[in-house]
């Protein structure tokens, strides 16, 4: 998610080649202003960013190591504005959340996004409340959302005022236990006083424990006006940062925090329910020096992968029994996580492999679906055991996948060895899924680099 970032800062880093003396400081510093500013990021942050990177080094003494420190340590400060992280929830339940934003910015389907969130890794019981009244389907949209996710929705089509259905839905919350209240309401393309005047007294009815504003990365600079406009006029607690997926730059992501002086809580970036990621200052500082997020990738892992079937594949990886139909599950596994570039920059020193999944795609990659083919040539007996592949089937199978046996050849080898290495790596728990695909693919010469 934050490859680009990510590939900006470990390319500074690298640029680096410091005799230790004020010469390679100002050089660095140059760098790694370049490469914010090519991302986008609020000028006025980068010169107060460089600055204090420069100021820390010098202060611990002209060095690769003290400028990494300082850069790390103003990055941390940067995007740890003064406020709650995360989600923060209510010492009595229901922890109630106002989602607020313009109209189109992602509030109903961050709603949705966050309500799944909270499902699955708080095991909450959420409540979504339609108080957008304003736009035509909108509460059809939720429904439909609430169905997806199989999340709560209190809705009530027969009145126009949100008022009133808030204060009904937060009865029903607190009359059937609710954990969590997540309330979507209307926006406008602008900012107008009805709208604010709406808000105003839907806030009031709600009494909400926090207001979520979501922005959308596409409108940059837009965006942080807008969220200091809210924030002014109805108070803002957090920070979401929609459609982040579709920023090539990704440098508001540094700067909101700071310039709206609200932090940052959650990244939406994609249109799918599973995309939306916590935005944990610490996690990104380390993910952006490329140091990836290993506690991030076993949240996201852990949704989609069912344990047992994880815990199976563990036994049969360690006795050297991984063949190709668990090869094949594993794909699909994978295809539930998004993309793999997004997965790509949690993993330490893969960020800057991310870029070069970019374009990779497990559904529609030429070389998968030539493994695909190969393996659906098999016989169940030689998915078991690839063993038995004598020349003779081998040839066979060359037939029935369309390849020639060369290519048979490469990629029951690559696949061998993708086994071999995931062996070696069985023993760290919940990351075997993940290191075979890895192996695999660093075994494999036909991915895109
Ligand atoms: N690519 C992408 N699209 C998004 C994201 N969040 C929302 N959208 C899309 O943006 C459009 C507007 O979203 P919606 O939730 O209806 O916005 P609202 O008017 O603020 O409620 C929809 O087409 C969403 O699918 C995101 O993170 N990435
Ligand atoms: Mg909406």
């Amino acid at each position: 998610m934050f490859d680009t970032l990510t590939e900006s800062f470990t390319s500074a880093i690298k640029k680096i080649r410091f005799h230790d003396d004020e010469k390679a400081l100002k050089k660095a510093l140059a760098e790694l202003k370049k490469s914010l500013l090519k991302a986008d990021v609020h000028h006025k942050v980068v010169k107060d960013l460089i600055g204090t990177v420069e100021i820390e080094t010098k202060k611990a003494g002209i060095g690769k190591d003290q400028f990494l420190d300082a850069m790390r340590q103003a990055l941390y400060d940067l995007l740890k504005t003064e406020g709650k992280q995360g989600f923060v929830f209510a010492p009595n339940p229901p922890t109630v959340i106002l989602m607020t934003g313009l109209q189109g910015s992602g509030k109903t389907t961050t709603t949705g996004k966050l309500a799944l969130w909270l499902k699955e890794q708080k095991k909450k019981k959420v409540l979504i409340v339609a108080a957008d009244l304003q736009r035509m389907a909108a509460v059809e949209q939720l429904r439909q959302i609430s169905g997806q996710i199989g999340v709560d929705l209190y809705e009530d089509e027969s009145t126009k005022d949100p008022v009133e259905v808030v204060k009904a839905a937060m009865s029903k919350a607190k009359n059937s236990l609710y954990d969590v209240v997540l309330i979507d309401t209307a926006g406008r393309l602008a900012i107008d006083e009805e709208l604010m005047d709406e808000l105003k007294r839907v806030r009031d009815a709600a009494q909400p424990d926090e207001i979520f504003y979501v922005a959308d990365s596409l409108t940059g600079q837009d965006a942080v006006r807008t969220a200091q406009t809210f924030k002014e006029k109805i108070g803002i607690d957090g920070v979401i940062l929609s459609k982040y997926d579709g920023d090539a730059k990704g440098g508001v992501a540094l700067g909101i925090a700071s310039q709206v002086n609200v932090p940052l809580r959650f990244i939406g970036a994609g249109e799918k329910m599973h995309d939306l990621e916590i935005f944990l200052p610490e996690r990104i500082v380390n993910r952006l020096m490329g140091l990836g997020d290993i506690e991030g990738l076993a949240e996201k892992t852990a949704n989609v992968i069912d344990e047992k079937q994880a815990k199976k594949l563990t036994r049969k990886i360690k006795k050297g029994q991984f063949n190709f139909n668990d090869f094949l599950e594993q794909m699909e596994q994978m295809k539930k996580l998004g993309s793999m570039k997004s997965l790509m920059g949690m993993i330490p020193g893969m960020g800057n492999m991310a870029k070069a999944m970019k374009d990779f795609d497990l559904e529609n990659s030429q070389e998968l679906k030539q493994i695909k083919a190969l393996v659906n040539s098999m016989t169940p007996k030689e998915r078991e055991n690839p063993d038995l592949l004598n020349n003779s089937r081998k040839q066979r199978l060359a037939k029935g996948a369309g390849m020639d046996q060369m290519e048979v050849n490469r990629i029951l080898k690559q696949f061998k060895n993708a086994a071999k290495m995931a062996k070696k790596f069985s023993g760290k728990k919940g990351m075997q899924d993940l290191q075979n695909m890895m192996s695999q693919m660093q075994g494999g010469g036909k991915f895109p680099r």
